[in-house]
């Protein structure tokens, strides 16, 4: 056994074991010298403890009174009854006995070996006798019946009595021990010595509870911005992210990020099913947690985007859901707001909202004529395809061909014509999510 469940059992069983339970008719008041006293119930350690061993500890309990209803002292008077009457019966029958072999003798004598003398031979006295006794077997016998139905009606009653008290007692006595463990329990805490193992569980209280995503750490205090655990499914696994619990009020779970180009996005479908890089750099979660974090509650997502000039712009989306693998990671975005402008859905031919996710090596886009993902070097939910790719590849400066860099088509001038047809690229893009309803 456990040191920790050790020192609990034993203090309830001495707790148990400390109830001494006393009759007494004159009053119904429970005397409870514990709570009384401050600190009467002592656990001690006994001897040194051991690193990692078992050390025993020792639960001093006062004395506790607890006295019995009143109604209990009936019963001994009951049962005196019953045995008064039943002594009474008792006699009773053996004298009813007595005279009907009385009674019997008179009426055939040949039982007695005598010859039988002839009906007119038999006296008047002879015959009074018998009536008499006949008379005084029917007023037993009735006597006798009297006495049983007198029986059974204190049978019953102290059968009643009986159960009534008992499981009254039974409950009392429960609820006591039950009150004296939750005091020892209490009391364990405040006296002088403890068990070491209690005190170290005492000191996690909030490992069971489940974070769901980082507005959860958020909301029991939690202000840096780092790698947490969530678990935004209880029945499915938990997952390390990064939390962002700075940008407007924190509680970001953060999805993608992009800042140097150390990683690279040009990916496997498999490779973005369950995430790759670094959390604390670059990085794209996976879109199987993606899927998670978005069916566990209503999300909103956020893209912070910053260009090589410093200007900084965002996105914001009041709705923001990615379907599971079986339906191909389908986005499901609604309503914008913000300064960058709303790429996801630019157009009606333009519009990333709905769309499957596509990657080199699986196609899933409106482009009849190809992969998107393979032109473009990335993953995303392409439409036929671009107007926003921010798993493009990473360019640390303007660039020529092939627009297949970090891509938000809403950007101020990113559509206008370049000198030498260079088109620009992004210093930083990130994209992180939070419950809707999450209040900072
Ligand atoms: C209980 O009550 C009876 C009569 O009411 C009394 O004679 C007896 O002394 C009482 N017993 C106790 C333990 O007080
Ligand atoms: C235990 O008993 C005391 C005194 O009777 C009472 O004040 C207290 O509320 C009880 N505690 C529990 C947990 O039942
Ligand atoms: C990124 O990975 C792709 C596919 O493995 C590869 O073709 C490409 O050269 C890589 N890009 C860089 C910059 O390493
Ligand atoms: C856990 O989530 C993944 C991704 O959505 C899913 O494929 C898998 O079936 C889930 N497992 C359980 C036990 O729900
Ligand atoms: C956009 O967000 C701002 C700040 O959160 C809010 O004041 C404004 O009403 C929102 N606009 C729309 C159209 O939702
Ligand atoms: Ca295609």
């Amino acid at each position: 056994m456990k040191p920790a469940s050790f020192c609990w059992l034993s203090s309830a069983v001495l707790a148990a074991y400390g109830v001494l339970v006393v009759a007494n008719n004159e009053t119904e008041e429970i005397k409870d010298e514990t709570a009384r006293d401050a600190c009467p119930l002592r656990l001690e350690s006994r001897g040194k403890c051991e690193e990692g061993g078992e050390c025993p500890y020792q639960v001093s309990l006062p004395p506790l009174t607890i006295q019995l209803p009143r109604q209990l002292g009936r019963i001994e008077e009951v049962f005196k009854e019953v045995q008064n009457l039943k002594e009474m019966v008792n006699s009773l029958k053996k004298s009813c006995q007595d005279c009907k072999l009385q009674a019997d003798d008179s009426r055939d004598p040949g039982r007695n070996g005598q010859l039988s003398p002839s009906p007119g031979s038999l006296g008047e006295a002879d015959d009074n006798r018998v009536r008499e006794l006949e008379s005084e077997v029917n007023k037993l016998s009735s006597d006798l019946k009297n006495a049983k139905e007198e029986i059974d009606l204190l049978q019953g009653r102290l059968e009643k009595l009986n159960l009534v008290n008992m499981n009254n007692i039974e409950n009392y006595v429960d609820s006591k021990v039950a009150n004296l463990t939750s005091v020892v329990n209490s009391l364990d805490g405040k006296c002088s010595s403890k068990c070491p193992i209690q005190e170290q569980i005492q000191s996690r209280p909030v490992q069971h509870l489940i974070y769901k995503d980082c507005s959860d750490y958020y909301t029991i205090g939690k202000r840096s911005s780092e790698i947490y655990r969530v678990t935004p499914d209880p029945k499915n696994s938990s997952f390390e992210v990064f939390c962002d619990m700075e940008t407007t009020g924190g509680g970001w779970t953060v999805l993608q990020a992009r800042l140097d180009g150390s990683t690279n996005f040009t990916r496997t479908w498999q490779d973005y099913k369950v995430g790759f890089g670094n959390l604390r750099r670059e990085f794209w979660l996976g879109n199987d947690k993606i899927h998670l974090l978005t069916k566990s509650k209503e999300m909103i997502l956020r893209i912070d985007l910053e260009d090589f000039n410093g200007v900084k712009l965002y996105a914001l989306y009041d709705q923001f859901y990615v379907a599971n693998e079986f339906l191909r990671y389908r986005l499901h975005i609604g309503n914008y707001n913000g300064t960058a402008g709303d790429a996801l859905h630019f157009s009606k031919h333009y519009n990333h909202d709905l769309k499957f996710f596509t990657t080199p090596d699986r196609d899933n886009d409106r482009y009849p004529s190809g992969n998107c993902g393979l032109y473009y070097s990335s993953g995303w939910w392409f439409d036929a395809c671009l107007s926003a790719n921010l798993n493009g590849k990473y360019y640390h400066q303007k660039y020529r061909g092939v627009r297949n860099g970090i891509f938000w088509g809403t950007w101020p001038g990113i559509s206008e014509a370049q000198p030498g047809g260079y088109k620009s690229s992004f210093k930083e893009a990130k994209m992180m999510i939070r419950p809707k309803h999450f209040k900072p």
